[in-house]
Parts: structure tokens; sequence; C-alpha cells
């Protein structure tokens, strides 16, 4: 039976084959995996940890969306993780307002971290899979470290992953060489290497869209999941099967493991924004973990990772999944 490799050794193999882990982010990437252990049996706890509901002061984050106790703990696991480890000059999360910049006590690297530290928030209380999604870019040269500094395009993310927290809780990670995926193995308290190089099939008959949004999506929307419907009596010439769990990490997961496509387009409801989700802490490093996978991620109108962001939080318009049919939904966006 081959030897289990850990999260650490494939780093260092990694590191060691094209010098594409350079020892910090080498060691951002085992802390970021470390917060994440913690965050699991946090979330494993559930009730007997005290751990469901809303947070106490029902506070709201800058997203306007009232913050669960779970938000709040796994944003403070990954910035009390992040902080002392001379590997990041600071961190963003899409629970903080603003960057969080390493405190002087300690000394400060030369990458930069965003995170989503618990995507799926409205599934926590029902035990449905939720996880922490996370993104790393190099800070610009110069002194010191500033929001501006973070407003890079997705292409230019140096690492980008998730850990979804589910009957198993598995890590996924590209630092721009495939994808690999990690489990974790309870009795050893490590991640185990337990697939690379993922591959999402190009084509697919699986969906994911919240089909109660219908009437608010735009046009070109209505008519690709119309034609989908219509199955193989319609233009597709084939029955589609849907799915949506509304926890972003479990519908890319389920994505990554046999194709599909998932949609959250704009619609009328918030006519002045994008979209819902975000671009900086969602959109990029979904979107370039499932390039990496050689699948595709789209706006409908252009390449998710080629967006220049303007603020930190802002949102985007997402379609990624099996590339053929990221490709033909988008199509319905270009003017005949
Ligand atoms: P809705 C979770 O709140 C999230 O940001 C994504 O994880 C998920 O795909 C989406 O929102 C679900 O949104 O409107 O269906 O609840």
């Amino acid at each position: 039976m081959s030897p289990k490799i850990s999260l650490t050794r494939y780093l260092v193999e990694e590191q060691r084959k094209d010098g594409a882990i350079p020892a910090q982010l080498r060691l951002l990437l085992e802390v970021v995996a470390r917060a994440c252990k913690s965050i699991s049996l946090a979330v494993n706890k559930g009730a007997l940890g005290g751990v469901l509901g809303v947070s106490e002061a029902s506070s709201e984050n800058i997203q306007g969306e009232i913050q669960k106790k779970l938000d709040i703990i796994a944003n403070d696991v990954l910035i009390e993780a992040n902080e002392w480890g001379g590997h990041l000059a600071a961190m963003a999360s899409e629970e903080m307002e603003g960057i969080h910049v390493v405190p002087n006590r300690y000394p400060q690297g030369e990458y930069l971290l965003l995170f989503d530290p618990l995507d799926g928030s409205s599934n926590i209380d029902v035990n449905v899979s939720i996880g922490t999604i996370f993104s790393v870019l190099k800070k610009p040269e110069g002194a010191g470290v500033s929001e501006q500094d973070f407003l890079q395009a997705g292409a230019k993310q140096v690492a980008a992953g998730y850990c979804i927290y589910g009957p198993q809780t598995t890590l996924v990670l590209t630092v721009g060489n495939g994808v690999s995926l990690f489990t974790l193995d309870r009795e050893q308290g490590s991640f185990v290497l337990t697939q690379r190089d993922l591959s999402i099939p190009e084509d697919t008959k699986e969906f994911a869209i919240n089909m109660s949004n219908m009437r608010h999506w735009d046009e070109p929307v209505k008519r690709y999941i119309d034609e989908c419907l219509q199955g193989k009596e319609g233009p597709r010439g084939k029955d589609f099967n849907m799915r949506w769990i509304a926890s972003m990490v479990a519908d890319v997961h389920r994505i990554l493991t046999r194709g599909g496509v998932f949609l959250y387009p704009w619609d009328k409801r918030e006519p002045n924004k994008p979209g819902k989700l975000r671009l900086m802490y969602e959109a990029n490093p979904m979107g370039w973990i499932v390039e990496q996978a050689g699948g595709a991620a789209s706006t409908g109108r252009e390449r998710i990772l080629d967006l220049q962001p303007k603020q930190l939080h802002e949102r985007v318009s997402v379609i990624l999944g099996s590339k053929n049919e990221v490709e033909r939904a988008a199509s319905y966006f270009t003017p005949v």
C-alpha cells in the first residue's frame, strides 16, 4: 500500500519540483490548513459546542448579513492563526469591512490572504455542508500595505483553495499546477493527499441555480435555463438534472467531482449590483480552481479572472464549471 502523503510532504515535494511554492507560501498554506482543521472541529461540535445560531449581538457584516456565531469563530481562527508567522502582510475577509494588517509585533511577509471564513452560513443550523474559501496574492513591491494592494485581478493569484466541512473534511488546493484534494485523517490529525490533478468533464447534464429567482433573471439566463428544462425534446437534445445546495463550496465540489455548471447571475432584485457573489473571496478563488481543473469561469460576458477589482467587497455574476457548458451558457449573452 503506497505511503500516505501528507499536505506537508506534498508541499515540500512541489516546492522541490518547480519552485512553485516558495517557503513563505508553503508556510502560509500549512497555517491556513491548520486553521481549517480548527474550524472543522468547531463546526462538527454543532449544538454540543454552543456554536449554532446567530452571533450574540446579532451583528451584521459589511455585506449587511446577520453573522452566525460560526462566521465570527471562523474569522477569528483565521486571523489569529496567520498573524504571527511572518508570511503575510495583511488579510481581507468577507466578514470584515477593512483589511487586517499584521500587527507591528510580528514580522511582515510578502503575501496577502483573502478569505470567506465560512461560506454557506445559512446551512450551518441545518447540518448541511459549509466551507472556508481562500485566495492568496503577492503584495506589490513597496513599503507598507493598503487596501489598494488587494485590488488585483484573479489571474494574479498565487494560490487558491477551499475546505469543505461535510461528511469528510476536504481541502482542495491549487498553486497553478493543477488541483489536488486532501482528506482530513482525524486519527492522525493531518490532511492526506487523496486525489491529484482533478479534471472537470467538459460536458454535463446538471445545472446548479436558485430557481426561485427565475422571475428576476435577465433574458439570456431565462432562455438558457428554459432550454435546459425542455430536455430531450428541446434544442439541447438531452435531459438535465438540477442541484442547488446554497453553499458555493458544496456546489463547486460536486462540479469538480462529476462536472456541472453553477450559475449565480445578475438579477433585478438589486439592479445596481452585478451579482450576489463576492469577486475577491468567492468568484476569483473558485474560478481559478475550476480553470485549473480544465473548466471555465465567466460573468457571462467575460472571464472572471480578467476582471480588475475596483473595491474589496465588489460582487460579480458567476457562471462556472464544465467548459463546454459554460461557453454554451455565455453564448446566450452574446447578441446574435
Ligand atoms: P441563495 C452563501 O450565502 C452564498 O454566498 C453561496 O455560498 C451560495 O452559492 C449562495 O450564497 C446561495 O445564495 O440566494 O441561494 O441563498
